[in-house]
């Protein structure tokens, strides 16, 4: 199966072939990784400058926490937190801003105000959502997940993990096309931590060939997530070491992007690896 090496994504068409860094700016006060230090729109723009010095090929911008157990925030309150962020970032940066939201209202803003991606953990099942990424160039990742962020981890079930990630995303993939969203926008991701136990994540990335022949390129994101502590120990703050063994690993798989908070390392781990394979 031949997997696209180029992603159409706004203003930008990414080169796949070399391994593709996305680098998190929580615009969240309750954010689990930076603890609300990002808050404000000045914050959130040197740090997204400073994961760029760092070498992000990407920069993903949230404004309501999809931890578990977050609660969600309104539409007023995520749009005060992201549009001008990337309203001030696509100004100054040469990098493909991604909008990390499911809310289609938030992504209409997002594209309007610069946004080139559009990363939904909901893969564009609001009502609205596939229309308005159809309507723009903007790229879209697709997410697996089971349930929402409140609820999800209380009881993950699945017959077969991998199966029906792999035909929810395919499904998915179905309706992006026939919305008429070039399959060059499309990128997919089977969702490390949205419902799953630590064995079904062990068994997503053991799997993760099997995603890969759906023909789109993935994206995965493990970075500092509670399946790295359940497996090595540690707090959030404690999880890099785990993290770069996720994307060491994602990326030997086939991963295309790795969605990270750990910039600076992420990107000297894949020099490793890009010199090895
Ligand atoms: C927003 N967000 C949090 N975790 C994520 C993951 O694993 N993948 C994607 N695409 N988005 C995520």
């Amino acid at each position: 199966m031949n997997i696209n090496t180029q992603f159409l994504c706004g203003r930008f068409q990414l080169d796949l072939t070399r391994p593709q860094v996305m680098g998190i700016v929580n615009v969240t006060p309750d954010s689990f990784s930076d603890g609300g230090k990002y808050s404000s729109v000045n914050l959130a723009v040197e740090h997204a400058l400073k994961l760029i010095a760092e070498g992000a090929d990407i920069l993903d911008i949230g404004g309501e926490s999809t931890r578990p157990g977050a609660e969600p925030v309104s539409l007023e309150e995520e749009l005060r937190r992201v549009v001008p962020v990337i309203e001030a970032l696509s100004k100054v940066t040469t990098v493909p801003l991604s909008i990390d939201t499911y809310k289609p209202e938030v992504m209409r803003a997002a594209i309007v105000a610069g946004a080139d991606i559009v990363n939904d953990i909901c893969a564009l099942r609001e009502d609205g959502a596939l229309e308005i990424v159809a309507a723009s160039n903007a790229g879209v990742c697709l997410m697996h997940m089971q349930g929402v962020p409140q609820t999800m981890q209380l009881n993950p079930q699945y017959e077969d993990v991998v199966a029906e990630v792999k035909q929810f995303l395919a499904d998915r993939v179905e309706a992006c096309l026939a919305h008429g969203i070039a399959s060059e926008r499309i990128t997919l991701d089977p969702g490390f931590g949205f419902g799953k136990t630590t064995a079904h994540n062990v068994a997503l990335i053991q799997h993760l060939d099997r995603f890969a022949e759906l023909g789109f390129p993935l994206l995965v994101g493990l970075s500092r997530k509670s399946v790295l502590g359940r497996i090595a120990g540690g707090d959030e703050q404690q999880r890099l070491h785990a993290g770069l063994a996720a994307s060491v690993i994602s990326v030997m798989k086939g991963a295309k992007i790795v969605r990270v908070h750990d910039v600076k390392a992420t990107v000297d781990a894949l020099k490793v690896v890009a010199a090895v394979m």
